[in-house]
């Protein structure tokens, strides 16, 4: 089994390239859910709606967000109403979020609620929320402490960011099908996503970093940020409030405790060997995700470096003939 920690948009797509290089039967995605809130009475889980709509191809491919063709008649009524229309939530996205809250209110777990999703909507890689206690991702500003996505949407990610409380619930744990997932892949990787905000989350669940170091197969991460800049999010604010370097050698030294290999941007080729100093393998490659192709190319890339880790680490693979020339 393949685990892959994984936010939202750009863990989504580097999904839709891994899942034509291995069978999305095999690959398993650990989720973060520090995005989830309430709003409208409704329980809402973004990054795991962005993955499981994505693999489904509904995505919304303009936003990377919201189901692809979908209208706003609830929304514009919403407003009418006077309810928050800050947060644009599609007619078929609202029944995602309509159907949760019910089964959540008859005491069905979110994982056992993310897999009625991927089976009512074809998706066959397992999707994990990382923990079934609500965990959500606060950032702290000079105005006071916000959910994530008061701070990213309602706001702009206007606020300085003077820090990031995680799990601002209170103490949760990571679901026991996550542990696992971790402590029985083959190689784990982490997804091209806000090492803060969408990784941090996950990894810092009690005993997540255990189970991922005790697992001892291959760690390797994709770095979400290219020539100094995130694709697409805030992780740049948000890394500089966690005083980390905003740039590939900046996510090599946050995950330096958890990974063993990292694929980085042909741009920043030349932070490969102060990455390969932290005791990093390190490919260097075009990470962009324009389609499919580079999706599919960057994942072979990484599993290839999980595959290089594994070699150095344990020789040969097992299938590899002895004394082959
Ligand atoms: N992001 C926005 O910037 N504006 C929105 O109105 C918005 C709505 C939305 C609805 C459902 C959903 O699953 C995601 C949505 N997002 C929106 C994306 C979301 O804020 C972030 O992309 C993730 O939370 C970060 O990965």
């Amino acid at each position: 089994m393949l685990t892959v920690l994984a936010g939202g948009v750009g863990a989504a797509r580097f999904l839709e390239g891994v899942v034509q290089v291995v069978p999305p039967a095999t690959v398993t995605a650990v989720v973060n859910t520090g995005d989830d809130f309430v709003l409208h009475g409704l329980v809402i889980s973004p990054d795991l709606d962005i993955v499981t709509c994505t693999l489904a191809d509904l995505i919304d491919r303009e936003q990377g967000w919201g189901i692809a063709g979908d209208t706003d008649e609830c929304m514009q009524w919403l407003g009418r109403l006077g309810g928050p229309t800050w947060f644009k939530l599609g007619d078929r996205d609202l029944a995602l979020h309509i159907r949760r809250t019910a089964l959540l209110s008859e005491g069905e777990s979110l994982t056992a609620i993310a897999d009625q999703f991927c089976q009512a909507l074809g998706v066959a890689v397992k999707l994990l929320p990382m923990s079934d206690d609500p965990a959500p991702t606060h950032i702290l500003t000079p105005v006071g402490e916000m959910h994530f996505e008061e701070y990213f949407v309602r706001r702009r990610a206007q606020d300085r960011v003077t820090g990031v409380r995680l799990h601002a619930a209170g103490r949760a744990l990571p679901s026991p099908d996550a542990l696992a997932a971790c402590a029985e892949a083959e190689a784990i990787l982490i997804a091209p996503s806000n090492p803060v905000v969408s990784v941090g989350p996950i990894v810092s669940l009690p005993g997540m970093r255990e189970a991922i170091r005790s697992a001892r197969v291959p760690v390797v991460a994709v770095s979400p940020i290219v020539g100094g800049a995130a694709i697409k999010g805030p992780a740049a604010p948000l890394m500089q409030a966690m005083g980390m370097e905003v740039s590939a050698l900046g996510v090599a030294r946050a995950y330096a405790d958890l990974i063993d290999g990292i694929v980085i941007d042909q741009v920043d080729a030349d932070l490969a060997p102060a990455i390969a100093a932290l005791g990093l393998q390190v490919a260097v490659t075009d990470t962009i995700m324009r389609g499919p192709a580079e999706k599919a190319h960057l994942a072979a890339v990484t599993l290839a470096l999980a595959d290089q880790v594994r070699q150095a680490r344990h020789g040969p693979a097992p299938d590899a003939n002895p004394g082959a020339g």
